[in-house]
């Protein structure tokens, strides 16, 4: 390979020629599965399902690829005889960092395990030019780079121009009767935008199976090329645009007209291309919905519903009712969150503007609705549910509306949509309301994220939990065998030398492998409270000035965060981190006893390091506000023990492993609402009445902290006078209590290695895998390995 792509042998090659070589001899070696596959779903008719996501945060994927394909260790022991090290060239990759956190992550999961699990089921997205953005940290303030990831080329992707499709924005449309009594759109001046597809194969694990994640590009229709050069160029830089990058906003929402934009192209060419390909296997149109099923990750997709219908409608000639069966039957929808700013709503003008036939399309779907729900329910309740309101086009009432199935991603976010942020729709569709838990694919976040532990397994309790992640289970038979318990800590020690070695190289920090390694990492936000855990690090610091003896076991505080680049609260949180860091970390006093490490840049690649090496994470929200968490999984899977709240899916993961196995702390969900619902919380009391809480608040604005005088003060009055919105002084005091118990527990080697154990051993319900199967089962109806496992 490396001769026919590079004309050199391996003497003279470097490292990016073998990376390449080998990506592309990997992608011929699944070429014959990928296209097997697409036969067979084909051949067979099978219902395919389609994952329709702004989103998939991809990570890697030689290491995966080579996993999943069975050739990870013939590959890595021929290359090493060749001399070169696999772990050195994968690190070629660019990491493909096309979404922001959880949603697209678990888009990520969820395509590899619809493969492994043989699902039928494929992604579809934006091939988006830029990923999240590279995140810089300068004088400790956080700067935003663009991540030019296809830069160096992508060797998983292949371009099909022979499935492109036209996808039409703006225009005049109007309604026209044909000779066969039809109404039939007319449009004018739309500006047209091709869609060009490139597909990557998903390889299934351990069997024949390679699905496919088809992500559209936006280029110019070939035809415009005629045109005058300069507007020619012009018109291509405004369509190139759409696919040009990822908006970085995670869990707030920002109505911007391009985003809109990306929202239609990536729906209206995903649905275009299913139907067809759907017609290409003779079937009637009528059937649609017993061979396809459209899921949409949060509201973003939702215009897949307007979308189906205007081509079931326009294209294919169905009448309203007919196609509005078909639309309800093919989609469903997952909510990834409960607040209110995280909520999509269009301006009405910006999308009949943007979409004209669609927003025809929305207004009668909205009319219809009150028209039905008249008779059943109240005004009051129909307006608060309707799907044009206020001006605006509410996304999820349209989702919810268009779809057979609505679920949230943990048992308790599940809950509070019904009883709480979406009762209205739950009292009108009970059934379309189900549970989903999150889950993470086992295989990139233990088999390859942690060979060490990986091995261990499977000398104790055989490998038929790498297929079947429940079996983890039986490893709480060497609960009480010291042996066994020794040796999970020496990998733990093993994993948190490699990644101290990674510390001091790339941020120059000295940490000791014998510290805690305590771990908090997700993207930043008021609600997550890296706030919290800020303050109690400042109150161990606090006491050790005051009492250098002060008996702590030393620990690591480990951040990894991402602030939107319009979040200004939550950049300043970064600088805060970044400022008390820099006091800390350079404060002879302390002995080493407290360090900071705050992680630049953090994504899949960087949580592949740190999850390993965790021995505490931190899941520490305001109870009711994580939808789920998956991070809470991945750092259970690796032996950490969970610090948290009782929110989202931590409660599940207290439910497997018992309240002696996890620190629970703080509020429950309940307790906040009813502070809501008689407005008692006055965060400045706490302030006023508890002295140690008093002292730790006035470093942020008595100097003691460097150089962050105004994000200290802006902070400090959030907390103090402006309300504390996510109750972060109500929960200090448990907090600081809970941190203690983890103290005392970790210095008890054999009590804290048979929680770490206990938490492997519970993990196994988190996998993916079950998660999909259940989307397949009670959402899909898809088929599936007849030997998956079922929960
Ligand atoms: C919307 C409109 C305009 C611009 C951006 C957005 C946008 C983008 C991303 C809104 C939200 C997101 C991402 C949300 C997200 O990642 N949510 C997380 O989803 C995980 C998977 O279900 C959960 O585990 C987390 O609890 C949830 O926060």
């Amino acid at each position: 390979m490396l001769t026919e792509l590079y004309s050199m042998d391996v003497a003279q090659s470097e490292d990016t020629e073998q990376y390449f070589a080998l990506g592309n001899l990997v992608r011929s070696y699944c070429a014959k599965n990928w296209s097997s596959t697409n036969r067979l779903y084909m051949k067979k008719e099978k219902k395919q399902a389609y994952y329709f996501s702004m989103e998939f945060l991809l990570g890697r994927m030689l290491k995966s690829n080579l996993l999943n394909l069975g050739i990870l260790e013939t590959v890595r022991g021929g290359l090493k005889e060749l001399g070169i090290d696999l772990e050195k060239i994968v690190q070629i990759e660019a990491d493909p960092g096309l979404g922001n956190g959880g949603l697209g992550r678990l888009a990520a999961c969820f395509i590899d395990s619809m493969a492994t699990c043989e699902i039928p089921g494929h992604g579809n997205g934006i091939r988006f030019k830029y990923g999240l953005f590279k995140q810089k940290f300068v004088n400790g303030y956080q700067v935003e780079l663009p991540e030019n990831w296809l830069q160096n080329g992508n060797v998983w992707e292949t371009r099909r121009m022979n499935m492109a499709v036209t996808v039409s924005f703006y225009g005049k449309v109007w309604l026209e009767e044909t000779v066969n009594g039809y109404m039939l759109p007319h449009y004018e001046n739309t500006e047209r935008v091709l869609a060009v597809p490139y597909d990557t194969p998903i390889i299934g694990y351990g069997n024949n199976t390679v699905n496919t994640l088809r992500l559209w590009s936006a280029e110019l229709p070939a035809q415009d090329e005629a045109m005058d050069y300069w507007s020619y160029i012009q018109r291509r830089n405004r369509i190139e645009s759409i696919s040009e990058v990822l908006y970085p906003d995670d869990s707030n929402y920002e109505g911007r007209l391009l985003r809109l934009k990306q929202e239609y192209f990536f729906v209206s060419a995903g649905i275009q291309s299913i139907i067809r390909h759907y017609k290409k296997m003779g079937l009637s149109i009528n059937h649609l919905a017993e061979k396809v099923a459209i899921h949409i990750n949060d509201t973003h997709p939702a215009l897949c519903i307007p979308e189906l219908m205007r081509l079931l409608l326009d294209e294919e000639h169905l009448d309203w009712e007919h196609a509005w069966n078909i639309t309800i039957n093919v989609m469903s929808y997952t909510n990834h969150t409960i607040m209110s700013e995280a909520l999509e709503k269009w301006p009405i003008d910006m999308i009949s503007s943007l979409l004209p036939r669609v927003y025809q399309i929305i207004s009668e779907i909205d009319r219809r609705y009150v028209e039905k729900m008249a008779a059943l329910h109240s005004t009051g309740k129909i307006e608060r549910t309707r799907i044009i309101e206020g001006g605006h086009v509410k996304m999820a009432h349209l989702a919810i509306i268009g779809s057979h199935s609505i679920n949230g991603v943990a048992k308790l976010h599940t809950a509070i949509l019904k009883e709480k942020v979406l009762h209205d729709f739950f009292l009108i569709y009970p059934s379309r309301f189900n549970n989903k838990t999150n889950g993470i694919t086992q295989r990139r976040w233990l088999m390859l994220a942690n060979e060490p532990l990986r091995e261990l397994i499977n000398e104790k309790i055989g490998n038929d939990w790498e297929k079947t992640l429940t079996e983890l289970k039986m490893l709480k038979a060497f609960r009480n065998d010291e042996e066994t318990l020794k040796e999970l800590a020496e990998i733990k020690r093993i994993n948190k030398a490699h990644f101290a070695e990674y510390v001091l190289d790339a941020l120059k920090i000295e940490v000791d492998p014998d510290a805690i390694f305590d771990v908090q990492i997700k993207r930043l936000h008021a609600y997550k409270r890296q706030l919290l855990n800020l303050l109690h690090i400042l109150k161990l610091y606090l006491d050790l000035k005051e009492d250098p003896k002060t008996d702590i076991h030393p620990r690591v505080f480990i951040f990894g965060a991402k602030a939107a680049p319009s979040y200004t609260y939550a950049k300043e949180i970064i600088k805060l981190i970044n400022s008390v860091a820099e006091l800390i970390n350079h404060d002879a006093s302390i002995n080493n006893k407290l360090k900071i490490v705050f992680i630049e840049n953090y994504g899949v690649s960087l949580a592949e390091k740190i999850i390993p090496a965790a021995d505490v994470s931190e899941q520490i929200s305001l109870a009711s506000k994580e939808a789920s968490g998956t991070s809470n999984m991945k750092l259970m899977l690796n032996g950490a023990v969970t610090l948290a709240t009782l929110d989202g899916a931590n409660v599940e993961i207290r439910d497997r492993v018992g309240s002696e196995n996890i620190i629970i702390f703080g509020l429950t969900d309940k307790e906040v609402y009813q502070y809501y619902q008689d407005g008692s919380y006055h965060s400045h009391d706490y302030y006023e009445n508890n002295p140690v809480l008093q002292r730790v608040l006035n470093t942020l604005i008595d100097g003691t902290i460097p150089d962050a005088e105004t994000e200290g003060r802006d902070i400090f009055n959030s907390l103090v006078n402006y309300g504390d919105e996510y109750f972060v002084l109500r929960d200090f005091d448990e907090y600081v209590a809970a941190q203690k118990k983890i103290d005392k527990l970790y210095r008890d080697p054999l009590t804290w290695q048979r929680m770490a154990l206990i938490n492997i051993a519970g993990a196994g319900v988190f996998s993916s895998d079950y998660t999909v199967l259940q989307y397949a089962n009670d959402i899909w109806d898809v088929a599936y390995r007849p030997d998956a496992g079922e929960l």
